[in-house]
């Protein structure tokens, strides 16, 4: 059977490419994923996956040439190739037995599929004023001692199976969504550019997994792992994505947009450093009603050298707001490396600066980013916030479709998908006698299987009408 890939619309204008080269050769067998051809765009060199598995059979460009978006460039012969239209590779085999089930099967549904560890909290409260010097004091250290210290990684054994299978599920199920868009991408199916998080599952899923119920995050142009993390679902995402008006801003923000406020998700922002300010003016909000929400505000470390930061910060600093300055720092911002921008990169030190504390964690550890948010949001919870936590981990991908990220040393790249913390934590389980990797691949095909149905909704779903230009348009 014969079938073609078109080419995506990397530039998200519909202007033409280049091909430079072609990856695969004729009659050479390519997966779904492997590189296929290089393009060059307005502003970078990029390789492209092919989206088919199959015998490649004939290309349609020729190196040198020009092609627009949606243009065939290649013919496969794909019979027997059963993931041809659309479906994963790497399912797992399934049929093993899941030790802790995370979460009675209910991978559809709206909540979490963890015991968020938040929200209520046994300490007492300090009443809506600001903690005295000592009890500040006598606060932190009791807290210091409850912290992490030299190794990160907190026992696992303190945990429940079934919280941790969720943290792994929830990952997973970020990891997988994300790839799956990658492709739906290349394939055309999706309008825009999109940013992904690909290896920094752990952050998000960590401190989410710390905040209870009436508590918000804030996020970013890279936001799809902060809303799964958070509780939103597959569907709602994805359809998001796809323009629908079904998506969780009715088709109106887009990938860069995604939130909801229901499940405590500000709609992200796409400016660098424009949630700090924000998360100030909501953590402000909670301390004059007296709630004991907070506030968790995700941002890359591009954003500590906006003047948007140190406002947002210090503010929260003098007033004791709560919230939790996330700070994902995954070395780079856009394709500039922290330390050709910052003469210290440890960006925790800068909490001294604002009077309050700071500590950074590894990132890719998602108990550890789970104990430090759990402990911060605590802290706030008491009167004793805000707190900076910098969260050391990588992507791996480009810093959007458009970027090959070809300015990644190697060797740099390859440390951090040793550390990868989906494998982490598998890793975990199972030396814990807590899972086996047929349980691990079983909760990789139920993830999949959920997307793939998914996708086949999202195709169906309509998009909003002109009469819908403005609802919803608040300025
Ligand atoms: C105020 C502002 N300046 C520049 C940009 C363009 N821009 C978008 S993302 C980005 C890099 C952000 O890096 P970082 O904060 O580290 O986040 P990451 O992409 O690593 O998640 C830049 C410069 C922007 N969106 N907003
Ligand atoms: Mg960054």
């Amino acid at each position: 059977m014969d079938v073609t890939m078109r080419m995506p619309d990397v530039d998200s204008t519909g202007s033409e490419v280049r091909v430079l080269r072609w990856l695969a050769e004729i009659g050479a067998a390519v997966k779904r994923g492997d590189p296929l051809v290089e393009v060059e765009t307005g502003k970078a060199v990029m390789e492209l996956e092919s989206v088919i598995t199959g015998i490649l059979r004939a290309v349609s460009v020729e190196p040198g040439q020009r092609v627009a978006a949606g243009q065939v460039i290649a013919t496969f012969d794909a019979a027997g190739a059963p993931d041809v239209a659309g479906g994963m590779t790497h399912l797992g085999s399934g049929g093993a037995n899941i030790v802790s089930p995370p979460h009675g099967g209910g991978s559809n549904t709206n909540s979490p599929p963890y015991e968020r560890g938040g929200g209520g909290g046994s300490a007492p409260y300090v009443e809506n004023r600001t903690p005295t010097a000592p009890e500040r004091a006598s606060f932190f250290a009791r807290n210091r001692q409850a912290q992490p210290s030299a190794s990160p990684s907190p026992e696992a054994g303190h945990y429940e199976g079934a919280f941790l299978f969720g943290l792994y599920e929830r990952m997973v199920s970020i990891r997988e969504f994300e790839d799956g868009v990658k492709f739906l991408f290349l394939e055309g199916s999706m309008p825009g550019t999109i940013h992904q998080c690909q290896g920094q599952e752990g952050t998000a899923v960590g401190v989410c997994a710390a905040l209870g119920a009436g508590d918000f995050i804030t996020s970013t142009f890279r936001g799809h792992g902060h809303a799964l993390a958070q509780g939103l679902t597959v569907e709602e995402l994805l359809f998001e994505l796809f323009g629908a008006d079904t998506g969780c801003c009715r088709g109106k923000g887009g990938s860069m947009h995604v939130g909801n406020m229901d499940k405590g998700m500000v709609p992200g922002i796409a400016i660098v450093g424009g949630g700090v300010p924000l998360a100030a003016g909501m953590a402000l909000a909670f301390k004059m009603q007296g709630k004991r929400h907070v506030v968790a505000c995700f941002f890359g470390d591009g954003a500590v050298a906006e003047g948007a930061f140190h406002e947002g910060v210090n503010l929260a600093a003098i007033w004791d707001l709560p919230v939790i300055f996330v700070c994902e720092n995954n070395l780079y911002g856009a394709s500039t490396r922290v330390d050709r921008v910052m003469r210290n990169p440890r960006i925790s030190d800068r909490a001294a600066s604002y009077g309050i504390r700071g500590q950074t964690v590894d990132g890719n550890d998602v108990l550890a980013v789970y104990e430090a948010a759990r402990i911060a949001a605590d802290e706030c919870r008491n009167g004793c916030g805000p707190v900076l936590l910098e969260l050391l981990t990588y992507r791996r991908t480009g810093h959007s479709r458009r970027d090959a990220c070809h300015y990644q040393p190697l060797e740099e790249r390859e440390a951090w998908l040793r550390r990868d913390p989906i494998d982490r934590l598998g890793e975990l389980l199972c030396e814990r006698g807590l899972a086996d990797q047929a349980a691990l691949d079983q909760v990789r095909a139920r993830v999949v299987a959920h997307f793939q149905a998914a996708i086949e909704e999202a195709r169906r779903q309509p998009l909003p009408t002109v009469d819908d230009l403005t609802t919803d348009v608040l300025a």
